[in-house]
């Protein structure tokens, strides 16, 4: 019996460190923010790990507790006493997570949401849509005639307003170090902040199954100093009209510059 409990223990624990890894280690973890909103949902998540891990950690105690005194009657220090129990069972099982999901709920919804929540169109300096496909990322830059594939160029510390479209199913949206993730839905036209308060590749990936290239549906969010993206995209632009002015064969609304990179 006794070895039978260890063995679950570690492989709980093997488990646990399994997933906790898979968190991170590619680029991609929601618990290394690199934006306002992202270092919100974060501190949210360690809060909501810190009052798991109590009401986990009590719950194995009384467990434990119990387990120990299970040939003894009563509790202990209070021994037999009436009415007990159902004080227990109503401080434990209703007062405690109640007032845990209210507090989460309240600060999820009042401090967390409007962080993260669409930008007030006037608040940005620079709209970019992307639409999803079955299975890659188009992005265009409204005022050119530039797109890229699986990666977003941005400014960093640039607030950019994200037009986020689908060509065809669902898809959803999400580079975990700069915010939230957000639903590609049929018909819509759902907006996302990206703000990246440093240059750097941010990685990020389709988070609603849509497929079976979904695993393979990521992308790469390029945030570079205003004035090397401003740059980046000129030149972008510049190629976009050579190739355009050398076609023959092509109309010229099928000469874009696509910038396809591999991803994984
Ligand atoms: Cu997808």
């Amino acid at each position: 019996m006794r070895g039978r409990c260890v063995a679950v223990l570690v492989l709980s624990g093997v488990c646990s460190v399994s997933t906790v890894s898979g968190c991170g280690g590619n680029g991609q973890s929601a618990l290394d923010p690199r934006s306002g909103p992202a270092h919100s949902i974060s501190v949210l998540w360690w809060w909501m790990l810190v009052a798991a891990t109590v009401v986990f950690l009590g719950a194995v105690g009384l467990i434990a507790l119990a387990f120990l005194r299970r040939r003894r009657p009563g509790a202990p220090i209070v021994g037999e006493r009436e009415g007990f129990n159902l004080g227990m069972v109503t401080l434990f099982g209703i007062g405690i997570p109640m007032v845990t999901l209210i507090a989460l709920f309240v600060i999820a919804n009042f401090v967390v949401m409007p962080d993260t929540d669409a930008p007030a169109a006037s608040s940005t300096a620079l709209t970019i849509e992307v639409t999803g496909n079955q299975w890659f990322w188009e992005v265009r830059y409204p005022g050119t005639s530039v797109v890229t594939a699986n990666e977003i160029h941005i400014p960093a510390r640039t607030r950019v307003d994200v037009i986020a479209t689908t060509a065809d199913v669902i898809h959803s949206f999400w580079v975990p170090e700069l915010n939230r993730k957000i639903d590609m839905i049929p018909g819509r036209r759902n907006r996302v902040l990206l703000y990246a308060d440093r240059p750097g590749r941010y990685r990020g990936q389709c988070a609603e199954y849509c497929g079976p290239q979904h695993a393979h549906m990521s992308m790469y969010v390029f945030a570079e100093p205003p004035d090397r993206f401003r740059s980046w995209l000129a030149a972008r632009q510049r190629r976009h009209f050579r190739v355009n002015f050398r076609s023959t064969r092509l109309p010229p609304r099928r000469t874009l510059t696509v910038i396809v990179s591999p991803t994984r």
